[in-house]
């Protein structure tokens, strides 16, 4: 792929892709892993590996974070987090041919990111942490995730409050969709994504997957990343990340099942037969 132009047969897939079935994002982190420390080729090797593996299992696209934003996480400087992701980036657009969406808050970080070949921006603050990122989404023609974070990762799971939740997100995609308008972002290339696990106590994300449908009225896609997320562990009496499977798998179910058109996950073999098998209860033929 020649760098520099961004690949708009991606776009074109993901956006068909959305009006027609559920479609699975995997997620793969690029950050430092404390129980690996194999040096910089090693770890760019085993992402690649990881990506190859999450699209033989289905995924639609790969979205690909340099920065952690996990409660409590501490921001990464946008050279640091641009030696992570962009080599990822390049090697992956080598060897398959797979939308790839880049995980940052950081406009510099974004640009680079589609200059190499990713098609989508999928920004946990909304377009809100960088004042630059909005022109860069409309200058590039990209695709873009519009998330509702309350507060920000440090901060955020520090005693969260709103009036009625999904209310209260909804007014914000009001907001952040009439900046995304003014910036030149045509509409037609938002996603929004009501933030799972982002400024919310365990019963404002359950209230969000339970009213999901609510958010339909926008007429957008929308994205749920629920994935082994910790009010998952809390419900299911404190499991580790590692026995979230199944919650995973139920809370999948059920955003489909109220209007999801995408999910963000780590398991993807196991969730793509999720997603079809929702889809297949879902669909109205004849
Ligand atoms: C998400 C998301 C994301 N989540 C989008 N991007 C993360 N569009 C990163 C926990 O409570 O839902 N949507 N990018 C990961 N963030 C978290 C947040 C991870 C909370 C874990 C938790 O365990």
């Amino acid at each position: 792929m020649e760098a520099g132009s961004l690949p708009l047969n991606h776009i074109a897939r993901l956006q068909q892709t959305t009006r027609e079935r559920t479609l699975v994002m995997g997620i793969l982190n690029v950050t430092p892993d404390s129980f690996y420390d194999g040096g910089r080729y090693a770890q760019l090797e085993l992402a690649v590996q990881r990506a190859l593996q999450m699209v033989e299992e289905g995924a639609d696209i790969i979205d690909i974070g340099g920065e952690s934003t996990r409660p409590g996480s501490q921001p990464v400087p946008a050279e640091e987090e641009l030696r992570r992701v962009l080599p990822v980036i390049q090697a992956i657009r080598q060897r398959v041919d797979v939308p790839i969406s880049i995980d940052t808050t950081k406009s510099l970080v974004a640009e680079q990111a589609l200059q190499a070949g990713a098609c989508m921006v999928n920004d946990i603050s909304g377009l809100g942490f960088d004042p630059r990122m909005a022109e860069v989404v409309a200058r590039t023609g990209a695709l873009c995730c519009i998330m509702h974070i309350q507060g920000t990762p440090q901060t955020m799971q520090n005693n969260p409050q709103y009036d009625d939740v999904v209310r209260d997100i909804s007014a914000y995609f009001e907001e952040r969709l009439a900046l995304a308008e003014r910036a030149g972002i045509p509409r037609e290339k938002v996603w929004l994504d009501p933030g799972i696990g982002f400024g919310k106590t365990v019963e404002h994300n359950l209230q969000i997957l339970r009213r999901l449908r609510e958010f339909t009225a926008f007429g957008l896609p929308i994205l749920i990343g629920a994935s082994r997320k910790s009010f998952i562990g809390r419900i299911l009496g404190d499991l580790p990340p590692e026995e979230r499977l199944e919650g995973t798998a139920a809370t999948v179910a059920v955003a489909i099942m109220n209007g999801a058109n995408a999910v963000r996950v780590h398991d993807v073999r196991a969730m793509v037969r999720v997603a079809r098998m929702v889809d297949a209860v879902l669909r109205v033929s004849g």
